[in-house]
């Protein structure tokens, strides 16, 4: 009786496991037909749309449609344009720089390696306007624009639009002095991201979460408090944007050791 029992219970779990395996093979990727090539076309068609037909108002401190003469976000001086690889498709980045970051003495801009602090809102660009409803806001939050590939303690990664966009910025001051943390003279601006450096659908995992952002275009409203200059996330006394073994000017690709094969050197504090 007792393996009749077994076997019966065998049976069930192979039941299962194939019915399991069955569910498995139904998941579908719904986006395995997305021309990434195309979409970052579009994308950009999109952005350089609402560039020209927008201007920043000073007063509101925000974009608006053009409705006189005034100067289009294209033709400002103030818009910066980043070019840029990612999954071997080339983007175009655009930041609009509203304030420039003030610090005595200079501090600089942070480096694509540095973790920085700051003030977000994040929105979706449709139909030609900036959606009324952020998906996305949050004051005095650190993120390291360098990949920490998630190991505790480390600040966050943030889109591939932050690590490009935020260098173009300038920090303000820190002048907390016994109470809440204070800055002033930071540098502000717009991120417009075009979804391939923000949220690719091309890292959507078979029967995964889906997301809303999934190839949509964004736009960050962004202010830059502060950063650490030369992070060096290993604290091994090399800044992380100085842990370029290969000297190619990208710290991102160079892995010393061979023990760790998967560890860069800029999180490796034995290399
Ligand atoms: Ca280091
Ligand atoms: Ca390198
Ligand atoms: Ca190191």
């Amino acid at each position: 009786m007792t393996k009749i029992k077994y076997l019966f219970a065998l049976i069930l779990f192979a039941a299962i496991v194939y019915a399991c395996d069955d569910n498995l093979n139904g998941f579908t990727n719904p986006y395995e037909n997305v021309d990434y090539e195309a979409l970052a076309i579009s994308d950009n068609d999109t952005i350089v749309t609402f560039l020209e037909s927008h201007y920043y108002n000073e007063s509101l401190d925000s974009l608006q449609l053009i409705d006189a003469n005034q100067t289009s976000l294209l033709a400002d001086s103030r818009l910066e344009i980043i070019e840029t690889e990612q999954n071997s498709i080339n983007y175009k980045l655009y930041v609009f720089v509203t304030e420039e970051g003030v610090t005595t003495p200079p501090k600089g801009n942070p480096t694509e390696m540095d973790s920085i602090f700051v003030n977000r809102k994040g929105i979706q660009l449709l139909n030609n306007s900036l959606d009324t409803d952020p998906f996305d806001e949050a004051d005095e939050t650190w993120w390291s624009l360098a990949n920490t590939f998630g190991i505790s303690g480390s600040a966050s990664t943030p889109i591939r639009g932050w690590t490009k966009g935020f260098p173009i910025l300038k920090p303000g001051e820190n002048i907390t002095n016994n109470g809440p943390l204070t800055f002033q003279n930071t540098g502000k601006g717009f991120i417009f991201i075009p979804s391939g450096l923000a949220y690719p659908s091309i890292n959507y995992q078979l029967g995964g979460l889906d997301n809303a952002l999934f190839d949509q275009i964004i736009v960050f409203k962004v202010e830059l408090l502060d950063f650490v200059k030369d992070t060096d996330h290993d604290n091994d006394g090399i800044p992380s944007i100085e842990e370029d073994a290969d000297g190619d000017g990208d710290p991102t690709n160079d892995y010393s050791d061979s023990s760790q094969p998967n560890l860069p050197d800029y999180l490796n504090p034995n290399y």
